[in-house]
C-alpha cells in the first residue's frame, strides 16, 4: 500500500511526503451505548488508511483517493464542503481542527486503505483519524491531545456527514494499541488497557456484506429514542437510568422506546461482565454476554438484519462460543469468539450455508488487534 500511495504521490505532485496511517477497530462488547454515556470495549485492528502529506505552500488541500479513484481539492478559507463524500471527512477534520485555534496549512495528499467500507469496521473514523492525527504532527507540533483529535473525528461525522455518532470509533483509532482493548468510560472518558491474548479462542468477523450507511439512517433515530427516555426520567443520559426507573415511566414512553432503552441499561451491565470474565479467562461468561447483545440488538433495539441473524443462528448451531452483530448494525459483521479446535469448521460452514441461502459467500477477516493513529516511517 505504501509503494502504490508513494509512487501516485511523486506522479502527481513530484515530490515525497510523511506518512500516517489510523486503523478501523472492533468492539467486543458495548454496542449504542457510547453515546448513553455508558462503557465500550474496542481495539484497533491491522485494517488501516494511510496517506502521504506535504505541505504545498498554499492554502488549498488537493487530495487523491486511490480506492475511489478520485480527486478534490478545497480552499482552508471556504466553508463549502467537497461534493465526494470521502473528502467531506477530510474537509470537516480541517474545519474542526480550525474552530478550535488549531493550525492547518495547504497541503498534498494521497491515501488508500483495506478497512472494508460499510462494513463496521469504521473505516470513516479511521480516514479522520489518520488526518487528525496527520495536521496535528505536522502543523501543530503534536499540541492538540489525543483526546481531542477523537472529538475532532467525531464533530466531523456531526457537522459534516450527518451522523450523530458517538465517541467510541475515533477514541479507538487514535488510542488503539497493539494486542490490547480499551474499556472506556464514555462519561468520564477515563480508560483502561486491558491486555488481549486469547488462550485456545480465536476471534474472527463474518462480513454478511450487507452494506450499512449510517448516514441519514435510522442510527440517528436510535439515539433520538434514548434521549427522548432519559429526558422522561430526568438524567443526562441512560448511563444514570436502571430497569426499576424505566419501568416507573412505562406508561408515558412508547413501547419502542421502552424497548431501546431496556437494551441500553442491559448492555451496560454486560460490557462490565464481559471485561471482569475476560480477566478471569471465563470465555463461557464472554460468549454467553455476546449472545445476549445480539438478541438485544436484534429484538430490542433493531439494528440487525436477517443475513446477520442467520450468521448468528449457523454460531450457535456449530457450538461457537460467542457471536454477535457488531457496530452500529444494520448491515456489516458479526463478531465470534470461536475455540481453536472448532475454527476451521466454524468458518466452512458459515460460508456453506451463507452461499447456500444468500448466493455469495461472506467475507472472512480474522481479528489482529493492533496499534491506531501514529506516523509511519
Ligand atoms: C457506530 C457509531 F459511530 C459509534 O459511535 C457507536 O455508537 C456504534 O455505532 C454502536 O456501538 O459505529
Amino acid at each position: 500500500m505504501k509503494d502504490s500511495i508513494s509512487t501516485q504521490f511523486k506522479q502527481r505532485f513530484g515530490t515525497d511526503g510523511v506518512f500516517y496511517a489510523s486503523a478501523g477497530r472492533i468492539n467486543l462488547i458495548g454496542e449504542h451505548t457510547d453515546y448513553n454515556g455508558g462503557f465500550v470495549f474496542p481495539g484497533a485492528i491491522d485494517k488501516v488508511i494511510m496517506a502521504e502529506i506535504k505541505e504545498n505552500g498554499t492554502d488549498k488541500v488537493r487530495v487523491y483517493s486511490i480506492d475511489i479513484d478520485d480527486y478534490a481539492e478545497f480552499g482552508l478559507n471556504e466553508e463549502d464542503a467537497p461534493k465526494q463524500q470521502w473528502a467531506r471527512y477530510i474537509f470537516g477534520v480541517c474545519r474542526e481542527v480550525i474552530k478550535r485555534g488549531g493550525v492547518v496549512k495547504g497541503f498534498d495528499s494521497v491515501f488508500a486503505g483495506n478497512v472494508p467500507l460499510g462494513a463496521g469496521l469504521s473505516s470513516s473514523a479511521a480516514l479522520e483519524s489518520c488526518y487528525a492525527f496527520a495536521i496535528n504532527d505536522m502543523f501543530n507540533n503534536g499540541n492538540i491531545d489525543k483526546f481531542e483529535l477523537a472529538r475532532i473525528g467525531q464533530s466531523t461525522e456531526h457537522n459534516y456527514c450527518g451522523v450523530n455518532c458517538g465517541i467510541m470509533d475515533q477514541f479507538a483509532s487514535v488510542f488503539g494499541k497493539k494486542d490490547h482493548l480499551m474499556r472506556l468510560d464514555c462519561r468520564s472518558m477515563e480508560f483502561e488497557y486491558f491486555p488481549f491474548k486469547l488462550d485456545g479462542y480465536r476471534l474472527v468477523l463474518v462480513d454478511s456484506k450487507v452494506k450499512h450507511e449510517l448516514v441519514d439512517s435510522p442510527y440517528n433515530k436510535r439515539r433520538q429514542s434514548c434521549e427522548h427516555v432519559a429526558k422522561e426520567l430526568g438524567v443526562e443520559t441512560l448511563r444514570d437510568a436502571d430497569m426499576a426507573a424505566l419501568d416507573s415511566v412505562k406508561d408515558k414512553i412508547s413501547q419502542e422506546d421502552y424497548n431501546r432503552a431496556k437494551y441500553v441499561i442491559e448492555e451496560k451491565q454486560r460490557v462490565l461482565d464481559v471485561c471482569d470474565a475476560l480477566q478471569r479467562g471465563d470465555y463461557d461468561t464472554v460468549g454467553d454476554r455476546m449472545y445476549k447483545t445480539h438478541e438485544g440488538m436484534s429484538k430490542l433495539y433493531e439494528v440487525s438484519c436477517e443475513e446477520l441473524d442467520f450468521l448468528n443462528d449457523v454460531a450457535r448451531e456449530c457450538g461457537v462460543t460467542g457471536s454477535r452483530i457488531m457496530g452500529g448494525g444494520f448491515g456489516g459483521c458479526t463478531i465470534n469468539l470461536v475455540k481453536d479446535s472448532l475454527y476451521d469448521r466454524f468458518i466452512e460452514t458459515a460460508i456453506e450455508k451463507f452461499n447456500a441461502k444468500y448466493g455469495h459467500e461472506p467475507q472472512i477477516y480474522p481479528v489482529i488487534v493492533s496499534d491506531g493513529a501514529r506516523r509511519v516511517e
